[in-house]
């Protein structure tokens, strides 16, 4: 059946009920009953628009989500959300009409992609130079793919609409506010007590018809922002050199409820398990701190075995490496046991160690002794770290937990009966612990994650908060660490990629000089 054949069916259909609504209508008029049942369309409309509100949250709340910094981010790439958040902001500035115009996507893919590749290379006045064809093509086909996902899964019909009837959608409010208003005007030659019922709809209709048309179009527009402005940033921050497949397959080695926080999934659940390999779950935990600290005797703890080397002399020379499995967070870690600094701070052969350590950790335990005041030298050892990640925007500084060792030395030294509860202290001891772990937040603040009290003598068996409050608190900070060495993972790769491909292209052009020669040979020879 054709469109005009159902539309005069439609209207035989609906002929009838507007000849008995107007009668009615009439009738009321005449008995006078109109006068009290004027309230039923506006009442029954008003309840339709708050139903109407309350659905469409859950239609799409996606839309209501505004992009959200991803684990795996650095702070660059968080100083570069802003930018998104503020485009998304800026949806009280876009008409309806913009937001159905396909030209309007374009330009804010321009636009956003150029201000965020400008917040990555703030010298440079063609900031966009640097890019790679490939990372450019590999943004665009992940933020249309996801947009494309989002758009089949959550928009009505998306699979049916046309640009044409998608335009329509941006204008027919106007449409309808235009017929609403010249009826309206007319109805009041008929009785002017209908301007006080015009009043009454125009503040329940008007907002209905507006929230949904804002609705559907405005998850569209937050939506398209969000993901081009989240690829613009993987984009820039280097992460689609290796282009589309090699990203998606990173992300999908990330556990897959934390690659898919930050976005709706595209993490492909057969590829992550079949490309998962071992060596990319590892996380490299840095131990770091002064001499005689007791770094190694942490690890030892730890590992709940005396395999790191423990002494009352200094005796951890250079990095010590020692693997550590998890099964219940299916989790294996690398623990580095570096060379403690002395008062004097870190020499430079230490800083050098420990710089080849921060180079690979993804999470930091800086190991103090309860019993000494002097912060100094660590101070300095954080602030280094911080400055080293800042000069090194790809990387992601990684958390850092404060364990403060010999808790045990503590006032009254004699006594030693754990476990103590520090947070709420009763005793003497759990006084004089909860007063150690305050001066390490006063003295470090912000920049530590946690500050852990343990007695790590795992020489002298005396082992009290390694399992139970250590483990813990690095097993919440574990997501977090493994994004960062997936990130680390991802640009190694991209890198001997690089190489890789360098290599079989400079072969492929080897050939191809030798064939040339060969032939120009075997041609001059035959002459
Ligand atoms: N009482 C007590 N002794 C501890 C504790 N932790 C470590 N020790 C002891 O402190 C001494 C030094 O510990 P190590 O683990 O070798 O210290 P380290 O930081 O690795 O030292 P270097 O490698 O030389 O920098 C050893 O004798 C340990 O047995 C603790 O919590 N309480
Ligand atoms: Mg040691």
């Amino acid at each position: 059946m054709k469109l005009w054949q159902l539309a005069v069916l439609g209207t035989l259909l609906v002929i009838p009920l507007a000849v008995f609504a107007v009668l009615g209508i009439w009738a009321l008029w005449q008995t006078g009953s109109l006068v009290w049942s004027w309230w039923i369309p506006p009442v029954f409309w008003g309840l339709g628009f708050l139903l109407a509100r309350r659905w469409q949250a859950r239609l799409y709340p996606a839309a209501r989500n505004r992009i959200e910094p991803a684990l795996h981010w650095t702070p660059q790439d968080e100083e570069a959300m802003k930018i998104v958040v503020r485009r998304q902001q800026a949806i009280d500035e876009v008409t309806p009409a913009q937001m159905t115009d396909p030209h309007f996507y374009l330009n804010i893919a321009t636009e956003l992609s150029l201000k965020i590749a400008q917040h990555y290379h703030p010298k440079t006045s063609d900031p966009v130079s640097s890019l790679t064809v490939v990372e450019i093509l590999a943004a665009a086909h992940l933020a249309l793919e996801d947009v494309e996902r989002w758009a089949h899964r959550s928009l009505p019909a998306s699979h049916m609409i046309t640009v044409r009837q998608w335009r329509l959608l941006g204008r027919t409010p106007g449409w309808y506010r235009a017929a609403r208003d010249v009826t309206w005007m007319a109805s009041l030659y008929l009785n002017p007590a209908n301007a006080l019922r015009y009043l009454v709809t125009r503040f329940t209709m008007d907002p209905f018809s507006e929230e949904l048309q804002t609705g559907v179009l405005g998850a569209f527009y937050s939506m398209f922002v969000r993901q081009v402005g989240y690829y613009c940033i993987e984009m820039n921050s280097g992460r689609l050199r290796g282009g589309a497949d090699r990203y998606r397959a990173a992300m999908a080695r990330l556990k897959p409820e934390t690659a898919s926080k930050p976005l709706p999934a595209h993490v492909d659940e057969d590829t992550s398990k079949k490309e998962t390999r071992e060596e990319d779950a590892t996380v490299t935990v840095a131990v770091i701190g002064q001499v005689k600290a007791g770094k190694s005797s942490l690890i030892n703890a730890l590992l709940g075995e005396n395999r790191a080397a423990v002494d009352v002399l200094p005796k951890t020379r250079d990095v010590q490496e020692y693997r550590l499995t998890w099964p219940d967070q299916q989790a294996e870690l690398r623990l580095l046991d570096t060379a403690g600094y002395a008062d004097a701070g870190a020499s430079q052969e230490q800083l050098r160690a420990m710089y080849a350590a921060f180079e690979r950790a993804d999470l930091v335990l800086l190991v103090l002794d309860a019993r000494s005041p002097a912060r100094e030298p660590d101070r300095v050892v954080l602030e280094t770290m911080q400055t080293w990640y800042r000069e090194r925007k790809r990387l992601k500084p990684p958390p850092v937990v404060a364990v403060l060792t010999h808790i045990d030395g503590l006032s009254p030294v004699l006594e030693w009966s754990p476990p103590y509860d520090w947070v709420q202290p009763a005793t003497p001891k759990a006084k004089s612990i909860s007063e150690a772990a305050a001066y390490q937040i006063e003295l470090f603040g912000e920049r530590l994650d946690a500050v852990v009290p343990v007695c790590s003598d795992a020489a002298g068996d005396r082992v009290s908060g390694v399992n139970e409050e250590l483990v813990p608190v690095m097993v919440t900070l574990l997501d977090q660490a493994r994004a960062s060495a997936l990130l680390r993972t991802l640009h190694h790769e991209i890198r001997q990629e690089r190489v890789r491909q360098l290599q079989n292209q400079a072969l492929s052009v080897g050939r191809l000089i030798l064939e040339s020669a060969r032939d120009f040979l075997s041609r001059e020879l035959r002459r």
